[in-house]
């Protein structure tokens, strides 16, 4: 049996997909309410194809609990939180879960560490603990790294059809834990050692993250230049070796916008580019507020709380809100002591921001000017909506006449 601890973005997707492949999974999650929801019959968030997911597995006998179970492999995917001073990784989570893992397993296990941590952090918090059991207790207990790298939005089809990388100190046990990735995963799976794996996982998402920053960087250069960066990278994008990622908001979710910090904190004389990056992507809510102040201005508007903030998530078509830019944003207003903007986001159906709203008609007749932070599905249906209303696009999504870019 697996026990997949963390039932979270990743930990959730990942029991179902191996329970609705018929491999014998129980999910534990410290939550109880998360657990009684899913013994309940209710999943606990939106993702394209998890729901058809969730029921195939409750058929096929998976189950969720708060317990952690005794058997001979587990699956961690736990939060892996940064602190924003130091900039490394806290590791508590982690720690704490291997930790019970320790206390409940079986002599010959083997611990599988899916959330996402800085190079080094295996050896250093989880396998002393892990080789203390050990020696304690005569029994052999295997560490393998298998990060992450499905995309919220699109996560059942990456989780099939992505390659993995599995990171393991002994090629055997890393080839064992491969043929059970395999009963999903059409990808081509590597297996190397544990410190590689981690490393690759943190590259992968500083890579995104420092070429995010370039387009953001641009956008900022064709707004001086009086240019349209779209058009210049539309162009840009037609050589056959440029591929310029595209400009927004600023970065939210729980990876890019976390994951290069890791290289920051560790290696602080080493990462000019990489804090560059990350601090223009930070930088980009306040230069979204700056914008509405300064077309307001030139408009002739005076009045704050006839603007409104489409989009509350961290992008388009997820309920996921974590370190979402507009969250960024309305932050930074508030450190202006100004009344916060009105907001509507279609996924997110329970208060979470004031002067927040569930009605898109609503929120439209409250608004005179309109900024899209996030180019939902919906609003791309009805756009024709916005006609008639001051709009500033960061997305680069709406084609009406007179709107404003970043
Ligand atoms: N964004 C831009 N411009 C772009 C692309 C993204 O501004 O051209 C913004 C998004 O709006 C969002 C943020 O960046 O706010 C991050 O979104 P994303 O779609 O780039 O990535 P995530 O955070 O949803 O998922 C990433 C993925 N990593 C890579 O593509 C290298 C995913 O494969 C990882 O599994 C995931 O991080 C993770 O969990 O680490």
């Amino acid at each position: 049996m697996i026990n997949v601890i963390g039932l979270g973005y990743i930990g959730l997707p990942t029991a179902l997909m191996m329970a609705s492949h018929g491999l014998n999974v129980v999910g534990t999650d410290y939550d109880e309410k998360r657990v009684a929801s899913l013994n309940d019959g209710t999943i606990t968030f939106q993702e394209r194809g998890l729901g058809e997911l969730y029921d195939k597995s409750r058929a096929l006998g998976v189950q969720f609990s708060t317990v952690y179970q005794e058997t001979d492999l587990y699956i961690v995917s736990v939060p892996t939180p940064y602190d924003p001073l130091s900039k490394q990784v806290d590791p508590s989570y982690i720690v704490s879960a291997v930790n019970e893992i320790l206390d409940t397993c079986l002599p010959d296990s083997t611990i599988v560490i899916e959330s996402t941590v800085s190079p080094g952090t295996i050896d250093r918090y989880i396998r002393p603990i892990v080789d203390k059991k050990s020696l304690q207790d005569k029994v052999a207990i295997h560490l393998v790294h298998a990060p992450e790298r499905i995309i919220p939005g699109n996560m059942v089809h990456e989780l099939i059809y992505n390659n993995r990388t599995i990171g393991a100190d002994d090629r055997a046990v890393g080839e064992r834990i491969k043929s059970i990735y395999e009963q999903f995963c059409e990808g081509e799976i590597i297996v190397t050692d544990i410190r590689t794996a981690e490393m690759t996982k943190v590259v992968e998402n500083t890579y995104r993250a420092v070429n995010i920053g370039f387009a953001n960087e641009l956008a900022k250069i064709c707004r001086q230049a009086g240019m349209d960066v779209y058009e210049i990278i539309r162009i840009c994008n037609q050589h056959p070796r440029v591929n310029i990622l595209k400009p927004g908001p600023g970065v939210g979710g729980h990876c890019i916008s976390v994951d290069p910090w890791f290289l920051v904190g560790d290696y602080p004389g080493l990462t000019d580019i990489i804090s560059a990056s990350m601090n223009t992507n930070d930088a980009m809510p306040a230069y979204v507020l700056r914008r509405i102040h300064d077309i307001m201005k030139e408009k002739g508007m005076t009045d704050p709380s006839r603007v409104g903030l489409y989009g509350l998530t961290y992008k388009e078509n997820v309920d996921d809100c974590r370190e979402s830019p507009t969250l960024q944003l309305l932050e930074c207003q508030k450190k202006h002591l100004a009344e916060p903007l009105r907001v509507y986001d279609p996924f997110v159906k329970y208060d979470l921001v004031e002067n927040q709203y569930h009605d898109f008609e609503a929120f439209l007749a409250d608004t005179d000017f309109v900024v899209i932070m996030v180019a939902h599905r919906q609003l791309l249906e009805k756009m024709d909506l916005l006609r008639g209303k001051v709009v500033l696009d960061t997305r680069g999504v709406c084609d009406l006449d007179g709107v404003y870019r970043l």
